[in-house]
């Protein structure tokens, strides 16, 4: 009928309400007048999801009759999607009929928008990036699917006790995970360990046969990406590993019943948890069977309905775009080349044509430590047939490299896909390169210095196949949803175009100078500050002070990232005050927030440092509350949506050359946060856009940072020479701050005083003069306003809208698909 059609599809008020009450009632056995907010909760997302569905069904039938229509795989290991709920509210254009709605239930929508939690499916960035970009590829309505593994257990949630981080189990799925479909028809199998043999076909051709030691079951779990205010409904398509068979029953018959339970629990580690390193890869088995198990269930997924649709092998490509998000899925190359090879039929030249047109690279990291190899001993254990065809694919490209450059042999090393230095090791990012027709970085800094020195000599044979596609973000999540207040104050001055034409934004630089939208400006932020204060104070019991500049840095903790940088201004802001308490500074909150790697000593003990630091300062009574210092635990995409919107600086103090993008700075300024930053990353370009006056920029850049370190860089030369940055180490290393172990800190002031790799000391003093800039710039506040709206007004470019447009254009060749 049509009322109970409306109460699937209806998108007012009264639809929807009544939608919330029959998910309530029906599925959940529950009367409106005694639901929990869990119950609440639950109830309005099926009744969202059942409106994303509805959407969905016209995506997938409009690909039905268009099998000409070129697909986006994203496969990547992480994807942290943050909370759903508001995100998909917002996309539908139903946030305030909702609002409206839940008037009628004990609890209302913002209560349940704040008591969902997030599936933690990623380390930081390059999982947050992948999110972005599923936004971005259905609001541009390009059809994309998003492979990945459906970790049981996300990235750990953090506490902080006596100051120390504290790693406690995400279990995101404790509640019920309302958002996805589990789709176990759709289950494949997936294989490890074992041998190959040759063998000769019914053609009389050589193939080779792989026969596995072990089958695990990938089955498919949804969920739906809806664009923002369009028809289009992609997929999230996250892998579960399931045993083939749940009991061994020769062994539970023979009473052994732990024996019996054992495989199936092996099997299911694959999914169960999310590997918490961001930088240096372990070398772990378990990793390279995870990384296989989603990649083989993808492409096995994906050739499927290739040939579902009616296509033969040979056109893979027509129908798929796959992106390799950093090399982690860059087993998908052999893989691909095995099924096409094995499984289909196809001849060496013809499975690597389509190998390579199908797939392109994406780097994003140029830290060595970072760059990922596997030794040959544990893949060809665990991948033995694929091994076979790497050892091939470099054969070839050996071959190809000693016919451009005869007699170069130390070329030859450099770029084999293996490693003969120690123990032989594969360089996936090597593997990735050989199998993709595109490679790129992800801001034009990151790009150049990929392309002048870790990937050098493949540039020198293949030119064209490198190219920049500077990150974004997606302006309807960190902006819409989580700034009500400017993005309302926005819309009224230029209209409600901009969360999907960004570039709009500019349109603001005419209110710039005017003094009511500046004020409204100003109002709109110590709103958002109020908010984050309420919640350092909830979650710290740190009372801070809204009218004190928001000084912020939040991202993992990393040495790179310097942290520490920070904290030897924040103490030679302290000592100042010591030394004269009646001097008149620019009262600061230093908010920091961020993960770090449970096995990363150093980056643990900076966390210690700046909750020391936070113990010395909060209440010292010369400082009066003109210096508060606060680590905001658990930083994830949710806090995320509080923090960015309240910061009046935003910290991005890399080591020039070591951050490959960031897109922390852009949703920074896109809240109208000033950054003070080095010429790294994204912050080169955003710098460019916004104007050098609206950008504290200090410290060496990449070039120098290179010269210094030729030239023999010393630390303790720096540290002799400078007694304010003397004054704040000798504060650090005298036990000060850590009275009940006096030595703690030695071992990051020693790091600092004998080696400091990424130059924390060689840009202290151009750190701290450019603090002093910051200050000038507040004390003058119509000044700071108007900065303030410039970045806003300037950072169109940043929209992952934009990026996801570059990709379509320059690497994927493919088109929008209109409902
Ligand atoms: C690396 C590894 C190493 C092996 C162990 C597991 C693991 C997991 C994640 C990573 C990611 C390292 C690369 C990464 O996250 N890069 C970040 O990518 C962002 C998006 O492009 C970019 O903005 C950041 O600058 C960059 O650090």
């Amino acid at each position: 009928s049509d009322a109970e059609h409306r109460t699937r599809t209806g998108l007012d008020p009264e639809s929807l309400r009544r939608a919330v009450r029959d998910h309530l009632f029906y599925f959940q056995g529950r009367h409106p007048a005694t639901a929990s907010v869990n119950d609440c909760y639950l109830a309005v997302a099926y009744a969202v999801r059942d409106r994303l569905f509805q959407h969905g069904v016209q995506s997938l039938d409009l690909l039905l009759h268009r099998p000409d229509a070129r697909i986006v795989a994203y496969l990547s290991a992480e994807f942290l999607m943050g909370p759903q709920l508001a995100a998909n509210l917002v996309n539908l254009g139903i946030l305030d009929a909702m609002r409206e709605a839940m008037t009628a239930f004990p609890h209302d929508l913002d209560r349940l928008i704040d008591h969902e939690e997030e599936p933690g499916l990623g380390n930081g960035g390059l999982g947050r990036l992948a999110a972005c970009y599923l936004d971005s590829l259905a609001t541009l309505e390009v059809p994309a699917i998003g492979y990945g593994i459906r970790y049981e257990f996300g990235i750990f949630n953090q506490q902080i006790r006596d100051g120390w981080q504290v790693e406690l189990t995400d279990k995101w799925l404790h509640l019920g995970y309302p958002w996805e479909i589990a789709r176990p028809e759709r289950a494949v199998e997936v294989r490890f360990g074992g041998t190959t043999e040759g063998y000769t076909d019914a053609d009389g051709r050589y193939r080779v046969r792989w026969n596995a030691a072990e089958i695990v079951m990938g089955v498919p779990h949804d969920t739906p990406i809806l664009g923002y205010r369009v028809k289009t409904c992609n997929l999230l398509r996250l892998w579960r590993a399931e045993a083939v068979q749940s009991f061994d029953f020769a062994s539970f018959n023979v009473g052994e019943y732990g024996r019996a339970v054992e495989q199936q629990v092996s099997t299911e580690t694959i999914s169960k948890v999310l590997y918490p390193n961001d930088a240096s890869p372990q070398g772990k088995a378990l990793r390279l069977k995870q990384q296989y198990f989603f990649v083989s269930c993808a492409i096995q997924d994906m050739l499927r309905s290739h040939i579902r649709f009616g296509g033969t092998p040979d056109t893979f490509h027509h129908r798929w775009a796959a992106q390799l998000n950093d090399t982690h899925p860059a087993v998908a190359v052999p893989e691909l080349m095995r099924l096409l090879l094995d499984e289909h039929g196809l001849e060496w030249d013809a499975a690597w044509e389509v190998t390579q047109k199908t797939f392109g690279y994406t780097n994003h990291t140029l830290l060595p430590e970072a760059l990922e190899t596997w030794s040959v001993d544990l893949f060809g254990a665990l991948l033995p047939r694929h091994l076979e065809i790497v050892y091939e694919i470099n054969r070839r490209l050996v071959d190809g490299v000693r016919r451009v450059y005869p007699g170069d042999e130390g070329r030859v090393r450099r770029m084999s896909l293996i490693d003969e230095s120690g123990r032989r090791s594969i360089r996936m990012a090597h593997l990735a390169c050989a199998g993709s027709h595109a490679v790129n970085g992800v801001a034009a800094l990151h790009t150049d210095l990929l392309k002048t020195q870790v990937l050098a000599d493949w540039v020198a044979m293949r030119p064209d196949r490198f190219h920049n596609v500077t990150n974004g973000v997606t302006p309807r999540r960190f902006m819409v949803v989580s700034n009500p207040g400017l993005s309302g104050l926005i819309t009224a001055a230029i209209g409600d175009g901009w969360p999907s034409r960004l570039e709009a934004l500019r349109e603001l630089e005419r209110f710039a100078d005017d003094p009511d939208f500046r004020a409204r400006w100003r109002d709109v932020k110590r709103e958002n500050k109020q908010r984050l204060a309420a919640a350092i104070e909830q979650r710290t019991g740190i009372v801070v002070y809204p009218d004190s500049l928001f000084d912020v840095q939040v991202k993992r903790i990393h040495e790179y990232k310097r942290q520490h940088l920070n904290v030897l201004h924040l103490l030679t802001l302290y000592r100042r005050l010591k030394a004269d308490p009646s001097l008149d500074i620019v009262p600061r909150t230093v908010v920091f927030g961020g993960k770090a790697a449970p096995g990363y000593f150093i980056a643990k003990l900076m966390i210690k440092l700046v909750t020391a630091v936070g113990a010395l300062v909060n209440d010292d009574p010369d400082v009066r509350g003109r210096l508060k210092v606060v680590f905001f635990p658990n930083f994830n995409v949710k806090v995320g949506q509080i923090i960015y919107p309240a910061a009046d600086l935003s910290e991005q103090i890399s080591t020039a050359g070591q951050e490959a993008s960031g897109t922390g700075n852009m949703k920074f300024a896109l809240n109208g946060a000033i950054t003070i930053g080095t010429l790294d990353g994204a912050n080169i370009e955003i710098r460019d856009e916004v104007g050098p006056e609206n950008f504290f920029l200090f410290g060496l850049t990449a070039d120098e940072v290179r010269l210094r370190k030729a030239a023999g860089y010393d630390p303790r030369a720096v540290y002799e020479s400078n007694p304010v940055l003397r004054g704040v180490i000798d504060l650090i290393a005298s036990g000060a701050l850590s009275p009940d172990d006096p030595s703690r800190f030695r071992p990051l002031v020693d790091g600092l005083l004998w080696h400091d790799p990424f130059m924390v000391l060689a840009d202290f003093q151009a750190y701290v003069d450019c603090q002093a800039q910051v200050d000038a710039l507040w004390r003058d506040g119509e000044a700071w306003t108007r900065a303030s709206i410039l970045n806003v007004a300037r950072m169109g470019k940043f929209s992952s809208d934009r990026s996801i447009r570059d990709y379509c254009e320059r690497i994927w060749h493919v088109e929008p698909v209109r409902a």
